[in-house]
């Protein structure tokens, strides 16, 4: 573990790391908030020992801070306090503290707490990743492996807040497959489904920069997120998606277009000016309807 010791007394900082030291851990000391806060920022804190009486800051408010700007990550925090009064460790616990120690301490006994606190936090960790893997699953579509539309809607939302902190362009594509329901007349929905995944695979690959995203918007419609992107830019990537399509062959015997599958494709763009990230979707799919009702196999921004 990184232990985090916050300590104004460099004396009590370094007998604590020798404590921290002796039973296999890493310590990183701080003399006051500052530091802490920097600590905090760059590297992986495991646990925090604290100190209550400090010049600048207390513990306890350090305390609150800390768990305020930390949200749901959770560290665990003892403090180490000459007050030995009860009430001062029941304030320690109501300011966001985990145990409470009184200096000086004994090292025998925060070994053990440290031991404790190991113990929790690694159930901590493994919440968290469990966590992560579930977020990962509501996300994904299962047939496809790309975003599905919750996962889609949360990354538009990103995206969004970043074009509007930056004010760089953002692009969608949204994509139909044409003829789609003769294709599974025609082939069966098993085949349908190889068809899709095919599908997703080809936009992939011409998806060159890792914030591209391509998500399942639903059924056999796909759209892309396009971040830093222009509409010309997006025209470039909606061009090559239908050339890769067309070398790709993939045979639709019912398809007016040379009996092979083929997309229409709507772009919409921040540069369009719209409001929100499900106005630009509206202009998307309002771009897709009229590649439909011009006769399908087109892009239309
Ligand atoms: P258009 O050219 O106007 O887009 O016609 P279309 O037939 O593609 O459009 P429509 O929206 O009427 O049909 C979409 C079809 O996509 C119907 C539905 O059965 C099929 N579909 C949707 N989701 C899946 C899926 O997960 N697997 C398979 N195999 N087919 C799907
Ligand atoms: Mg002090
Ligand atoms: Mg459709
Ligand atoms: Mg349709
Ligand atoms: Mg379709």
């Amino acid at each position: 573990m990184q232990v985090l010791v916050i300590d104004d007394n460099q004396l009590i900082r370094d007998l604590v790391a020798t404590i921290i030291d002796e039973v296999g851990h890493t310590a990183l000391l701080a003399s006051g908030a500052q530091e802490t806060l920097e600590i905090l920022a760059k590297k992986q804190v495991d646990l925090i020992l604290m100190d209550v009486e400090m010049p600048e800051i207390n513990g306890f408010d350090l305390t609150q801070k800390i768990r305020a700007d930390m949200g749901s990550h959770w560290i665990p925090i003892i403090f180490l306090s000459a007050q030995t009064d009860t009430q001062h460790l029941v304030d320690g616990i109501n300011a966001g503290g985990d145990d409470y120690l009184t200096k000086p301490v004994n090292a025998t006994v925060l070994q053990a707490k440290i031991k404790a606190m190991a113990r929790i936090s690694e159930m901590q960790h493994a919440l968290d990743a469990a966590n992560r893997r579930l977020k990962q699953l509501t996300q994904l579509d299962p047939l496809t492996g790309v975003l599905n539309r919750r996962g889609m809607e949360e990354e538009l939302k990103r995206t969004w807040k970043l074009f509007q902190r930056e004010q760089s362009p953002l692009c969608v594509l949204l994509f139909d497959i044409d003829y789609f329901k003769q294709y599974n007349d025609n082939y069966g929905h098993q085949q349908g489904d190889e068809c899709l995944k095919a599908f997703c695979d080809i936009i992939k690959q011409q998806l060159k920069r890792p914030t591209d995203t391509l998500a399942r918007f639903g059924g056999e419609e796909f759209l892309v997120i396009l971040p830093n992107t222009k509409t010309e830019g997006a025209f470039v990537i909606a061009r090559s998606i239908v050339l890769a399509l067309k070398k790709a062959q993939l045979s639709h015997a019912d398809s007016p277009f040379g009996e092979v599958v083929t997309t229409s494709i709507g772009i919409a763009s921040s540069q369009d000016n719209p409001k929100s990230a499900p106005e630009l979707i509206k202009l998307a799919d309002k771009a897709l309807y009229h590649a439909k009702s011009e006769g399908r196999n087109r892009i239309v921004s």
